[in-house]
């Protein structure tokens, strides 16, 4: 998420960009205002999303045309001003100001804009029918609100509605002109979904469904707003509601249920818990929680990860014969962010197939179980990266303690070498192949 937000106003002249600026900050209507109102920013713990927020005034008489490029170029969001009753200034947005902003911008790069419509003061009905064609001419307008410097009405919500634009954007998630989910936020939700479904039936049951709204949004949903949710996913899927539980469908229906309501916010809140970046990224403090090693340690599983493991394994493993088949094994890693191995450990997933449990770790290092060894390094890598969402989600601290333990013996395990070259991350990965395998991958 951004750390600070950069809202610039622009708009045609005498519309109350400065006025609302003002307005704004001191609270009242100014009888007087300067061309240019100065850059103001707003301390993070009066913003309601709790970001320090510059806003940028923009004045036709005091910028040259490339001094306006540039606040272009450093804003994050951009609101269009204009005058309610003033078609003039209506008909500029699509012609002058949103193709100034936005003309030379990739569909995915675009700024998001805010139309405000100020002085509503002065008129009694709405601008909304002269707004609406360009609201759906342009997808990146996110919303349109109507405000009066005059009689501070909706004048924190311009900006509140600016700074959600920029921290909660909808460009990543969402086509409007397709009007559905964007591929990479449903591939980043369907993971999600395989993750919460703890017992691999692909329905959340209501107790998965809790414990994801647990792990997200910090309570348990009410029993009644259960029911509501999912009598809402029904109605409008035909598949989204099965044994009484959410499907793919249903949870993929109600994300882009709230995004359409502009609760992008929820999404947002899933996906980051799930250790996404803006750009739908597992990020790197996600994929690699630090480790401390202190030297002359070894690493080994604690019984929550031996726990963990077993019941990862035993969710994947569908036909209960203690063995991962490829298909099961490819749905062991379908919520890893990439595929752990190639075809030239074919001979290592062999003898995955062959093994009744993989969780073989306090036997030697012999060269029958080297390979076991490294079927253990993948499941611990898939715990690196699926871990930190399990620990934070486990509401027992018993269970929030790293599940990986150091041991002080100053006999490092010679068997677990490759195991703490891996844990703080992924980043051993060749090194311990070429070592085992003699292959570089
Ligand atoms: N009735 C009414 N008048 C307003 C409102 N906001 C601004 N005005 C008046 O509109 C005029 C222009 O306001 P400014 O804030 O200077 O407008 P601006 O967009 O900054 O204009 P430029 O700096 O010339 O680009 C002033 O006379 C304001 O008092 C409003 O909400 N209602
Ligand atoms: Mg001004």
């Amino acid at each position: 998420m951004k750390r600070d937000v950069r809202i610039l106003l622009l708009g045609e002249a005498q519309v109350g960009k400065t006025s609302l600026i003002m307005a704004l900050v001191g609270e009242e209507f100014p009888d007087e205002v300067p061309a240019r109102a100065e850059e103001i920013t707003i301390p993070a713990d009066v913003t309601p999303e709790k970001v320090p927020t510059h806003i940028v005034d923009f004045s036709e008489v005091e910028q040259t045309e490339d001094e306006l490029r540039d606040e272009i170029a450093k804003a994050n969001v951009v609101c269009v001003v204009y005058d309610v009753t003033d078609l003039h200034t209506i008909e500029k947005i699509s012609s002058k100001w949103i193709p100034m902003v936005n003309g030379n911008a990739e569909r995915n790069s675009r700024l998001p804009i805010i139309l405000v419509g100020n002085k509503s003061d002065l008129q009694s009905g709405s601008s909304m029918e002269s707004i609406l064609p360009i609201m759906n001419q342009f997808s990146e307008i996110e919303t349109c609100v109507e405000c009066s410097a005059k009689n501070l009405k909706n004048i924190s919500e311009v900006f509140y509605y600016a700074q959600k634009a920029v921290l909660h954007p909808t460009a990543p998630l969402y086509d409007p002109e397709e009007k559905q989910l964007r591929p990479q936020c449903r591939k980043a939700l369907t993971r999600i979904f395989t993750i919460s479904d703890q017992d691999n039936n692909q329905i959340l049951s209501d107790d998965e469904l809790n414990y994801f709204q647990q792990s997200c949004f910090g309570n348990p949903l009410a029993p009644q707003a259960l029911e509501d949710v999912k009598m809402v996913v029904k109605k409008n899927t035909a598949d989204g509601v099965r044994d009484n539980g959410l499907t793919l469908n249903g949870f993929l229906f109600l994300n882009t249920l709230f995004i359409q309501r502009g609760r992008h916010e929820t999404t947002w809140t899933i996906l980051r818990r799930f250790g996404y970046d803006d750009s739908l990224e597992l990020t790197d403090d996600y994929l690699y929680p630090p480790l401390r090693v202190p030297h002359d340690s070894s690493t080994e599983l604690n019984h929550f990860g031996y726990q963990f493991l077993q019941k990862t394994f035993e969710k994947h493993d569908l036909d209960g014969d203690g063995a991962l088949s490829p298909s099961e094994l490819q749905s062991f890693f379908s919520v890893f962010p990439y595929t752990p191995w190639g075809p030239e450990l074919q001979s290592t997933v062999c003898v995955w197939q062959r093994t009744a449990c993989c969780l073989c770790m306090d036997t030697c290092a012999s060269g029958r179980e080297l390979n076991n060894h490294l079927i253990i390094y993948y499941v611990l890598l898939l715990v690196s990266c699926s871990d930190s969402h399990l620990c934070a989600a486990v509401p027992s601290p018993r269970l929030a303690i790293p599940r990986i333990r150091l041991s002080t013996s100053k006999q490092p395990k010679i068997q677990l070498d490759g195991l703490y070259i891996i844990l703080p991350g992924c980043r051993g990965i060749s090194r311990v192949a070429v070592t085992w395998c003699g292959n570089t991958w």
